[in-house]
């Protein structure tokens, strides 16, 4: 068959009903009805229903597709027409059609348990569902992408293999560097701090790891960090920055995915909402709002997934903590001149109880009082010797954040777990296969 292959969304077209078109896909429901096969098929597109009738096509070519099970690989070809029992109000009539490979049965059928469909992932994410969360985690790269390139940032590539930690020692994978121990990197803010002094404002995605011990909704071992850093910009410009780009991102989600958000059932009126200024709070006036909705927590805790669902179900609209205890955050925050037991740090939240999605500070560039937090947090600055470098060389007020995507596309896609977000998830608790 020689035939131009068309998109299948392409198809549902009234100025092409009546011609001949030809598609490529898989099988992906088939039933039998009144000497008639019913084929839908489907490519990274959608899925179009494809009728066989034996008066219609050569014995080989009928044969062939009551053969074929789901998920064969077929090449189509046939009359457009419009039919308002087919999905979507549109069929082909087959006149011709390739059976490209028989698939043997499929092990996915419906109703399996969480367990298997992860043992069977790398066939699980031609469903329909992960298909659409794909596509909408790269447009929220795209987005993030667009954004920072229009601004005027750079995009660098930082390295994975590492020899400390930025985010603390409890969750970092270890490996074998030719003998010597050396990390797989938590976050790529560091390089990325040495690189404003050449560039300014920069940006880069990278996987970050975590070594993560509980397995929870929110939480991968292995995620995708998209992160900022920018010298000459304190704690309030970066969050200016940080709730632009989340504005922008979303907006295009809803311009360019809406049909992949429906086919999710997200409720698109509540990321709608998602338009800067974000609501701002202090980590102080969050416990305030906590202690109101009762629950008992000191000043000095950090917060859980519980209560970052409390106060996120509280905004209709992403929103701000800032200013949290110096002693639940990373060392290279900043302490601000006026109050030494809090630093200048953010955590970006998304609303509906989704919670953290962005964590950012401004950092501390101050080389006696950065030596002195290094000390004070039990490192040793000797593992620090390039970093404290940056701040004996031409320091700069400086400010950053990293944004999870996976968290991020969790919360836009309105996902109840994290693992969906990304094609091979990885976790505690399994192996690393698929
Ligand atoms: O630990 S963070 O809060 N902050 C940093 O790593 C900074 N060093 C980033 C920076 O300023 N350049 O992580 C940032 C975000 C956090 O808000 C989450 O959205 C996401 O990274 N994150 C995760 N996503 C999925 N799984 C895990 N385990 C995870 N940990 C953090």
């Amino acid at each position: 068959m020689s035939s131009i292959f068309k998109s299948i969304d392409n198809l549902f077209n009234d100025s092409l009903v009546g011609s001949k078109v030809a598609i490529r896909g898989w099988i992906y429901r088939k039933f039998a009805l009144g000497g008639k096969i019913f084929v839908r098929v489907r490519d990274s597109t959608g899925v179009i229903q494809c009728v066989v009738d034996a008066s219609r096509v050569n014995k080989e070519v009928y044969d062939s597709l009551e053969k074929a099970k789901i998920e064969s690989s077929v090449i189509i070809e046939g009359l457009l027409r419009r039919e308002k029992r087919a999905p979507g109000g549109f069929e082909i009539l087959v006149e011709n059609a390739k059976v490209v490979s028989y698939s043997s049965d499929f092990p996915i059928k419906g109703g399996e348990g969480i367990e298997f469909l992860l043992d069977k992932r790398h066939l699980w994410i031609r469903s329909r569902r992960l298909t659409c969360v794909m596509k909408i985690k790269h447009t929220v790269l795209k987005a993030l992408k667009d954004y920072f390139v229009e601004n005027g940032w750079w995009e660098v590539t930082p390295p994975i293999i590492t020899a400390s930690a930025v985010e603390g020692g409890a969750t970092l994978f270890k490996v074998d560097y030719f003998g010597e121990p050396a990390y797989l990197s938590q976050s790529a803010q560091l390089y990325l701090e040495a690189l404003v002094f050449s560039l300014e404002k920069v940006w880069s995605i990278t996987t970050s790891f975590r070594a993560e011990k509980s397995r929870t909704r929110r939480h991968l071992s292995e995620y995708t960090h998209f992160e900022v850093e920018a010298a000459w910009m304190d704690m309030e410009d970066m969050m200016k920055v940080a709730e632009e780009a989340i504005s922008y991102t979303v907006s295009r989600v809803l311009e360019e995915r809406r049909k992949e958000l429906e086919i999710l059932g997200r409720d698109t009126s509540k990321l709608e909402k998602t338009k800067p200024p974000f609501p701002r709070i202090t980590y102080t006036e969050a416990v305030e709002m906590l202690r109101k909705n009762n629950i008992n927590i000191e000043w000095g805790e950090d917060f859980g997934a519980d209560e970052e669902s409390v106060l996120s179900k509280k905004f209709e609209k992403p929103f701000f903590i800032t200013h949290f205890p110096k002693k639940i955050k990373a060392f290279y925050m900043k302490v601000p001149d006026d109050n030494p037991d809090v630093v200048l740090g953010f955590d970006m939240l998304a609303p509906e109880g989704y919670g953290e999605i962005i964590g950012g500070s401004q950092r501390e560039d101050d080389y006696n009082k950065l030596i002195n937090r290094i000390r004070e947090e039990g490192m040793d600055p000797k593992d620090y010797e390039w970093y404290l470098d940056l701040r004996r060389y031409g320091s700069v007020p400086h400010s950053g954040f990293g944004i999870g995507i996976e968290r991020l596309v969790m919360w836009i896609a309105g996902l109840d777990h994290i693992r969906d977000t990304t094609p091979f998830p990885r976790f505690r608790g399994r192996k690393p296969v698929p």
